[in-house]
């Protein structure tokens, strides 16, 4: 149910259930959580893209496959949880390519990642309102990080539809893209951070996290530490040398 391929260093995860605009199985929670960690620790890959297979990115859990013999916060701990905290752990650019509707757990799929590039006709739905549960899977947590308390509060709430252009005002997304330049920008996008250093985004991945949760003094010594194990790597003295040569710089991710 998930697509794994490697191309030019970057990790290709399709969600493949089109016929249910790839709503969430236990299958698929546990494919996507091993794609993730496998690209994780994968040192021929620099970037993770997450799309989904047909018209749809994700329509969240499968409303026909809600498991039975657990509750629902037991369905959470056991398979959404662990997928979300993979996500989290990754050091490396996780790109959420949302080719259409991004629902429920979809959107919460979405909002874990580091940049949400969106097709013209993508959309995200809050969609737990309507069935009477709330947002679930890191998506409470990341929303009002994203887009501060009272917009994340009203789209919870209200559950409407929200368009590219309009996730697009107000800083939901990295970038909408023209439907038939999809495949060609993402594929640029992807390779582009592929191609930076990995190290480093790995480290500014890890400090702006930690940041919500650091005095100022400790976010300095975390710069310090950061900045200690950048200034190691190979792509930093690559970085300044090309610089002093007046060339472009070719970064190893090391
Ligand atoms: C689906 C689904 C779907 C099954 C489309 N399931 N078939 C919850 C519970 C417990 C624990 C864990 O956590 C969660 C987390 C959650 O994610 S709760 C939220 C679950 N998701 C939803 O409630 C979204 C339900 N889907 C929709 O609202 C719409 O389908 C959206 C807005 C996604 C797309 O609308 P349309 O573009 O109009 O497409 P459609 O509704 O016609 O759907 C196409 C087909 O896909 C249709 O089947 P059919 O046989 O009629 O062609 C849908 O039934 C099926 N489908 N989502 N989640």
């Amino acid at each position: 149910t998930v697509k794994y391929e490697i191309r030019n260093q970057v990790a290709w995860i399709t969600l493949n259930r089109p016929n249910k605009l790839n709503a969430f199985t236990e299958q698929l929670n546990l494919e996507l959580k091993e794609a993730i960690k496998n690209a994780s620790k994968d040192l021929d890959v620099r970037c993770l893209v997450i799309t989904g297979e047909g018209r749809s990115f994700c329509s969240g859990q499968d409303l026909e496959d809600i498991p039975q013999d657990l509750d629902y916060g037991e369905v959470l701990r056991s398979r959404y949880n662990p997928m979300v905290m993979e996500l989290h752990k990754c050091e490396k650019p996780v790109i959420a390519a949302v080719n259409g509707v991004a629902a429920g757990a979809g959107m919460s799929l979405a909002l874990a990642c580091d940049f949400r590039l969106l097709s013209e006709k993508a959309s995200f739905v809050e969609a737990f309102i309507h069935i009477g549960l709330v947002p679930d899977a890191g998506n409470l947590y990341y929303l009002p990080r994203l887009i501060g308390h009272a917009k994340a509060l009203e789209l919870a709430v209200l559950g409407e539809k929200i368009t590219a252009k309009d996730a697009e005002r107000f800083g939901l997304v990295t970038k909408v893209i023209p439907l038939e330049e999809w495949t060609e920008q993402v594929t640029a996008f992807a390779e582009r951070l592929a191609s930076m250093p990995t190290a480093a985004i790995g480290l500014i991945k890890k400090n702006l996290k930690s940041s919500w949760v650091s005095t100022l003094e400790e976010g300095l010594e975390k710069d310090a530490q950061a900045q200690r194990l950048a200034g190691l790597t190979a792509d930093h003295k690559e970085g300044v040398k090309a610089f002093m040569e007046k060339r472009k710089p070719v970064f190893q991710g090391k």
